[in-house]
């Protein structure tokens, strides 16, 4: 029996050794099926039990069992230290290095435009309307006054989708406006910004879509001279302090009389240039009330449009407007 005994210990001793050195999940691996696998050492003796006499069995079964106890309890603590390691970083984690930054997104140029110009109108009292951009021909063109031989309804100039009875693409935002007074009756104060679909070629000033913002202020006495004031107003505060502006003679179907809008600015003569076209404007023609069901006895208005492309470009500096629809983050990141 002591013999047995003498055994157990140091075997049960080198056997804790070996699981308290093993480097890796693999080496413990290895050292548990040597110690305690179905042919392990443990087990071996288990089987020796049957050599010792009847009375020395209980104890020696005993002693064995013990330490089995003891070295699973080893072996499950240093499985677990060796899981940890294994899930922690291989290398020394450097605290100093600069963070993961996450790129911040940005608005598109044109869209930065539009939001600055709304913003300024919104400052003065005007609201904004939303609409439709595939429209009918009736608040296209018809109810602007714009008689059916006009160009601008031609297959040339606009993008007709079947006929008859033809729905279009809306080749301004006026459709937009002409809904909003059938709608409400006056006064009004709103601008329309949005996209707008023409039949040109895309050259450097040209694109088949573009982005444009209408204006309509309908009263009471409106006047052209408050038609001129918020002209000014929104570009000095869009293009900066020393804009100039001035109104030439136009026509249009829709307002009468007809203005087209110069502006001249630092940045324009840095251009080379004097005075820059930059928007179309006039008093709303009394026809066009008549076919909103306005009274034009009553109510005068005024009202404007121009392409916010044409803003950017001359904002930025940009000479070509093809680059605003190319996508390329080259360029979009300047902005
Ligand atoms: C341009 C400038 C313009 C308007 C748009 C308008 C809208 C209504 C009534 C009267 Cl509902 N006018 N819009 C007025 C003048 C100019 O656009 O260069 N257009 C081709």
């Amino acid at each position: 029996m002591s013999t047995f005994s003498d055994q157990v210990a140091p075997l049960k001793q080198s056997a804790l050794a070996e699981l308290a050195a093993a480097p890796d999940l693999a080496a413990l691996e290895q050292a548990r099926t040597r110690h305690l696998g179905a042919h392990g050492q443990f087990t071996a003796l288990l089987k020796q039990l049957s050599s010792l006499a009847k009375e020395e069995r209980p104890a020696a079964g005993k002693l064995i069992n013990d330490a089995k106890i003891e070295l699973e309890t080893a072996l499950a603590q240093r499985r677990t230290e060796l899981q940890l390691k294994a899930s922690l970083p291989q290398e020394p984690t450097d605290f100093t290095l600069p963070g993961r930054r996450r790129p911040l997104g940005k608005l598109h140029p044109l869209t930065q435009v539009t939001e600055d110009i709304v913003r300024i109108f919104r400052k003065i009292g005007f609201a904004i309307a939303d609409g439709p951009e595939i429209e009918d021909e009736y608040h296209c063109f018809d109810a602007l006054n714009t008689p059916a031989d006009h160009p601008a309804r031609d297959t040339q100039d606009t993008f007709y989708l079947g006929t008859p009875n033809p729905l279009l693409l809306r080749t301004h935002t006026s459709s937009v406006q002409i809904r909003v007074m059938q709608k409400q009756p006056p006064p009004v104060r709103i601008v329309v910004p949005g996209r707008v679909y023409r039949r040109d070629n895309a050259d450097a000033t040209h694109n088949p879509t573009f982005q444009q913002i209408e204006g309509l202020y309908v009263d009471k006495d409106v006047t052209v001279g408050d038609l001129k004031g918020t002209i000014e107003f929104v570009f000095r505060q869009l293009l900066g302090g020393e804009v100039k502006i001035r109104l030439r003679p136009h026509y249009f179907s829709y307002t009468e009389p007809s203005f087209e809008v110069d502006f001249s600015s630092p940045l324009v003569r840095k251009m080379g240039k004097d005075w820059l076209e930059i928007a179309g404007c006039g008093m709303v023609h009394p026809r066009v009330f008549e076919n909103v069901g306005y009274d034009p006895e009553i109510w005068t208005g005024w009202a404007f449009g121009f392409g916010i492309e044409r803003i950017a470009m001359i904002r930025y500096g940009i000479n070509d407007i093809r680059l605003f629809y190319e996508n390329d983050l080259r360029f979009l990141k300047q902005f």
